[in-house]
């Protein structure tokens, strides 16, 4: 990226409207726009100018806004254009405005600018992305109060409590005779012991902001029969899937989109889990798994009347890294006997029997959005990076149990500052740069 470029994008959608704004950010900008003008344009005031083409005809009027470095949304000198809005007329005014001298801006240039003259952090100009799209009520006015820094003012205390600590082991190292007996006297333990808990309120704030945002995802897994895609077609509302006695109906991933209880949630329904020498069917469980090692919620269905087996287990075995909730189907074909053989969640798709309280359990971390004041919206990158510096602190804090020396320790720490401080971009490669402002659309 060159910030030496002037960069110019049409910022409202395209389409029809009574306005389009075209926006320029750069040092070339002013004077482009004095030339489109033909006039001399002040800062600070609201202009009424005409645009003119190469031969000085008049391609449209409008206001002209000018901000200056580094008082402006990017920290460059900035203009907007506010003509009328319209495809054609939107184009013909940008094509002028890179004749002379600007250069069409890149996805989420504008921001990404933004963040490098220290004017937004990353989670801050993520949290603009994710303002546009929300999706819900709840999920704007989340973004908004990560817009506002929130998000990243908590990350931030973090990072204070994790440098006090590494300050003061790595002073004890300095005194390594005398270490054991200062880190063991002052309250080093108890102050692990705070960052652990503060880490943990914020990574379950995080994970609900995610969902917020992202959505649950959530799949159903289980053996052939077991009544995946049945559920499915409850949850959906409609013959999402089909549905047969047949073991192995389900081959391809099927996904949807539903809300639950106001929580969007994905639900991926999948191929039964058995061994088969059918190669369709070998395929189809290859990408169950694949699906169900990346979902956040498995809900692992049993057949009621088989009971718990070693094929269950297996299956089980297999699905450490996401909580799995183990859904026993078919309550109503059990007869009473039957019934009180099983503990756990019991449904049936037939008659709706533990389909609520199901529900219940999946969306309780998440419905209490409206009122939670403190919700911050966030992305899956921000949840892992808290989970990696959650682990290294545990990490270190088990260390300097066991040691009672903060030499061991110091390093855990150290990483678990990186992980935190890749939430905000205070650390974070080029590379992943280039792929979160990306994402973002052009104009902004
Ligand atoms: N009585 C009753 N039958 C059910 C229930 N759920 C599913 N079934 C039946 O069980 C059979 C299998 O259901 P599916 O939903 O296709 O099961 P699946 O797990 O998707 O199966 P595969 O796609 O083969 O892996 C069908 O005949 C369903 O009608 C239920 O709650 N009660
Ligand atoms: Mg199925």
């Amino acid at each position: 990226m060159s910030t030496a470029d002037t960069i110019a994008a049409i910022a409202t959608p395209p389409g029809v409207g009574g306005i389009g704004v075209i926006r320029l950010s750069g040092h070339q900008a002013l004077a482009i726009a004095q030339t489109l003008t033909d006039s001399t344009l002040e800062v600070g005031k609201i202009q009424f100018r005409k645009f003119h083409d190469q031969n000085g005809s008049v391609l449209d009027h409008g206001i002209v806004l000018m901000f200056k470095a580094p008082h402006s949304f990017t920290g460059e000198d900035v203009v907007e254009l506010q003509g009328h809005g319209g495809q054609v007329l939107q184009d013909m005014l940008l094509g002028r405005v890179i004749e002379l001298g600007a250069r069409l801006a890149h996805h989420g240039e504008f921001s990404e600018r933004a963040f490098h003259n220290d004017k937004l952090d990353l989670a801050q100009a993520e949290a603009i992305a994710d303002l546009i799209e929300s999706g819900s009520q709840a999920a704007a006015r989340a973004a908004m109060r990560s817009l506002q820094g929130e998000f990243s003012r908590q990350v931030h205390a973090l990072v204070e409590q994790i440098i006090k600590l590494r300050v003061f082991v790595e002073a004890a190292l300095d005194f390594a005779e005398e270490e054991i007996d200062f880190l063991a006297e002052s309250d080093t333990e108890q102050q692990l012991q705070s960052l652990i808990e503060n880490s943990e309120q914020i990574l379950q704030q995080a994970e609900q902001g995610r969902v917020l945002n992202e959505g649950m995802t959530m799949a159903i897994a289980g053996q052939p029969n077991a009544g995946k895609s049945s559920l499915l077609n409850y949850l959906a509302g409609y013959d999402a899937a089909i549905v047969t006695d047949i073991a192995g109906t389900t081959r391809d991933v099927i996904r949807e989109h539903i809300a639950l209880k106001g929580v969007p949630v994905k639900i991926i329904d999948t191929a039964g889990l058995r061994e088969s020498a059918d190669p369709v069917e070998q395929e189809g469980i290859r990408r169950a798994w694949h699906e169900i090692e990346q979902a956040d919620v498995v809900l692992h269905l049993v057949d009621a009347r088989k009971g718990f087996c070693r094929d269950n287990e297996k299956i089980q075995q297999r699905l450490q890294h996401a909580p799995v909730i183990t859904v026993y189907t078919k309550a109503d074909l059990l007869d009473e006997d039957q019934r009180k053989g099983i503990s756990g969640n019991l449904i049936s798709t037939k008659s709706g029997e533990g389909i609520d309280a199901l529900i219940e359990k999946l969306t309780k971390n998440y419905t209490d959005y409206n009122h939670q004041e403190s919700t911050f919206i966030a992305r899956k990158r921000h949840v892992e990076a808290l989970k990696t510096s959650l682990q290294h602190i545990r990490q270190g804090a088990d260390i300097f149990r066991q040691t009672q020396s903060g030499e061991l320790m110091a390093e855990d720490l150290r990483q678990a500052q990186q992980a935190l401080n890749s939430i905000t971009g205070e650390f974070t490669t080029e590379d992943l740069l280039g792929e979160i402002f990306s994402g973002f659309c052009i104009g902004k």
